[in-house]
């Protein structure tokens, strides 16, 4: 059974009942800081690195890029976190910056320049890796969330073993959400 089926649970509705304190067309939403809030641990000394771990997840549970989170995307969010892929359907959602259910190339190449670090992964788009899944230069396709899954778990596999991945494109770690989402239910 797909876990985006499930209904929503009481508590993720009362969380986000708690922490929305924006409105659009006249319906709570959450802002970035409502949802930051929601999502981080409560005791957590907030230093700005952390803030950005957080915030970059609003860009995957915000669907329709409007800048606010509704109880939809909330509860969407929250069944996307409890898969045991959640890391990856993260990843896969913050390079599909259309929406469109496909990682294009110019999307993938966009979303790597904008967050990579010195630590992030080299790589080499004319490699014939690279082209398995990207395309070479002369007819490039894009990824579907599978492709996208099989590539991550290729460079993991590969490069960095027990590395997050979300952790091969961004200048900073984020912690699990899983892991900070479940405390927060109980
Ligand atoms: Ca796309």
């Amino acid at each position: 059974m797909s876990s985006s089926s499930s209904p929503p649970s009481s508590r993720a509705v009362a969380i986000f009942r708690k922490h929305a304190s924006g409105q659009l067309d006249g319906e709570p939403h959450m802002t970035t800081d409502d949802f930051v809030a929601a999502i981080a641990p409560p005791n957590e000394d907030y230093h700005k690195i952390a803030r950005e771990s957080y915030a970059v997840l609003f860009s995957a549970a915000d669907r329709s890029q409007k800048g606010l989170v509704s109880i939809q995307d909330w509860i969407y969010f929250e069944n996307l976190l409890k898969k045991p892929d959640a890391e990856y359907q993260i990843a896969f959602r913050l390079f599909d910056t259309d929406g469109n259910g496909v990682v294009d190339y110019d999307e993938f190449i966009r979303y790597y320049n904008q967050n990579k670090s010195d630590n992030s992964f080299p790589f080499d788009w004319n490699a014939p890796w690279a082209s398995l899944y990207c395309g070479n230069k002369n007819r490039r396709h894009a990824m579907t969330y599978d492709q996208f899954a099989q590539m991550l778990r290729g460079l993991q596999g590969e490069r960095v073993r027990q590395v997050h991945p979300l952790s091969l494109f961004l200048p900073f770690s984020i912690t699990p959400p899983s892991l900070n989402f479940s405390e927060l239910l109980i």
